[in-house]
C-alpha cells in the first residue's frame, strides 16, 4: 500500500485503505506495508488503528511500516504496535549524491545504528538498499556485511529505476543469497516492462519475500502486479500458491480499479477483462475440445468464466455450434455453416455484438423456419 499510494492517480481515504487490508488479508498476503507514521498529518493513528483491526480478526497477515532512518519516525513507528519496520536509504552513486548528500560508510552507520536500535525492541527489521542494481558491488557487499552484523532480518535489493534484467537479479541475488545469512526480498519497478519476470528471477535467486502492488501501481508506472506474480507461479506448479485464497483475486484487483477510477488494464494477467476470451476460430475450436490447449491458467481456479468471442469476423463453426447449444438450438450442417458465413460477413463490416449473432442463430432454428 506504501508504494500503491505513490501511484499518482492514488489517493485512498482511511476508509478505503481498511476495506483493501482486509481484502489483501482475506487473499492471504504476508505482509502489507504501509508508508511512514510521518508521511502525512493522520498517518500515525490510522497505522495504529489498521494494526489493532488485523489484530482482533487474528489475521495472519502483518504490517510493516516504511520508514527513514531517522529515530523519531523509527519511534512513532513502533508505537503503532507494527510487526516490523522496513527502512531505506538509497545506496547508489546517483542518490548518494542526489538523494542523501552520504557515502556508503555513513549510510552504513546510519542503517546499522537503526537496525540495532529497532532489534532491541524486539521487531523485525529489513533495510532496503534503494537502487540497488545502479549500486556498485563492493559498495552493497560493504553494507550488507554491516547489515548482517547488526542482525538485520532481511535485506531488500529493489531495481528503483526499473532499468534491471532479469539475468542481473538472477546474477546479483544469488550472489547475495550465498554469501548471507539474512533474509533476501526484492521490488522492482516496471519502467522497461520486465517487473513480473524479474520478480521471478529473484525468487529462484533464492529470495523469499517479492513486493507486488494490486494492478501494480506504484510510483512512475509502477512496480509487479500481485495477479502477475500469482500468473507467473500458477503456471509452474499451482501448490507454490496454495497458501492464498485465488478466488479473491479478481475481487481486490476490482476494488483498487474502483477505488481509483480507471478499468483494470487490458494487459493484466488473470484479472484483465479479457484475460481468458478466445477469439480465434482455430483457437475456439481447440478451446472447446481441451481448453488446455490455448490455456496455461484455469481461470475457474480464479472464479472466473473462460468466454469465446463469436461475434467477429474471424470466428468459426465449431464456436457457433457451442453457442447454439447454449441457446438450445438444434441446427443442421448447412444451417451451421451459412450461420458461420453469416457472421463472419457481418462483423466484417463493422463491429457485431453477441446479440447479433444470437438473433442470427435463432432465425435458423427449426422452429423459426417453420413460422
Ligand atoms: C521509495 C523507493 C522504493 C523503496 C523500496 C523499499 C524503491 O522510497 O519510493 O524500501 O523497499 O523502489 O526503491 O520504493
Ligand atoms: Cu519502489
Amino acid at each position: 500500500m506504501r508504494e500503491g499510494e505513490q501511484f499518482s492517480r492514488a489517493h485512498f481515504t482511511f476508509n478505503q485503505k481498511v476495506e483493501l487490508t482486509l481484502a489483501l488479508a482475506r487473499f492471504g498476503v504476508e505482509y502489507v506495508e504501509l508508508g511512514s507514521p510521518v508521511s502525512y498529518p493522520n498517518a500515525s493513528q490510522e497505522l495504529t488503528h489498521l494494526v489493532s483491526l488485523l489484530e482482533s480478526k487474528q489475521s495472519k497477515t502483518k504490517i510493516l511500516v516504511h520508514c527513514r532512518c531517522n529515530k523519531d519516525d523509527v519511534d512513532k513507528a513502533l508505537e503503532t504496535g507494527a510487526y516490523g519496520i522496513n527502512l531505506f536509504m538509497g545506496t547508489s552513486a546517483y542518490l548518494q549524491k542526489a538523494s542523501h548528500g552520504k557515502n556508503i560508510q555513513e549510510v552504513a552507520k546510519i542503517a546499522v545504528g537503526m537496525v540495532e536500535y529497532v532489534k532491541s525492541k524486539g521487531k523485525f527489521v529489513r533495510f532496503g538498499c534503494e537502487d540497488a542494481f545502479r549500486t556498485n558491488l563492493d559498495d552493497l557487499l560493504y553494507i550488507c556485511s554491516a547489515l548482517e552484523a547488526a542482525g538485520v532480518d532481511q535485506v531488500d535489493f529493489p531495481d528503483t529505476v526499473g532499468g534491471a534484467t532479469p539475468f542481473e537479479v538472477y546474477d546479483r541475488l544469488s550472489e547475495f543469497a550465498r554469501r548471507f545469512k539474512f533474509k533476501i526480498e526484492y521490488h522492482g519497478h516496471n519502467d522497461t516492462g520486465g517487473a513480473i519476470s524479474n520478480a521471478y528471477a529473484a525468487l529462484e535467486a533464492g529470495a523469499v519475500c517479492i513486493n507486488t502492488t494490486v494492478l501494480g501501481i506504484g510510483e512512475r508506472n509502477g512496480i509487479c502486479p500481485l495477479s502477475g506474480l500469482v500468473a507467473r507461479l500458477y503456471s509452474l506448479n499451482p501448490a507454490l500458491l496454495s497458501r492464498y485464497n485465488l478466488k479473491e483475486l479478481p475481487k481486490v484487483d476490482k476494488l483498487v480499479a474502483t477505488m481509483l477510477g480507471v478499468p483494470i488494464p487490458h494487459d493484466m494477467p488473470i484479472t484483465a477483462p479479457n484475460a481468458f476470451t478466445h477469439k480465434a476460430g482455430i483457437h475456439t475450436k481447440a478451446i472447446l475440445q481441451d481448453s488446455q490447449a490455448y490455456e496455461v491458467l484455469r481461470p475457474e481456479d480464479f472464479g472466473i468464466k473462460r468466454t469465446l468471442d463469436i461475434a467477429s469476423r474471424i470466428t468459426g463453426k465449431h464456436a457457433v455450434a457451442a453457442r447454439a447449444i447454449e441457446l438450445d438450438v438444434e441446427l443442421s450442417d448447412e444451417d451451421l455453416a451459412a450461420i458461420t458465413e453469416k457472421v463472419r460477413y457481418a462483423a466484417g463490416l463493422e463491429p457485431i455484438s453477441l446479440e447479433n449473432v444470437d438473433l442470427i442463430i435463432k432465425s435458423y432454428s427449426k422452429k423459426a423456419k417453420g413460422e
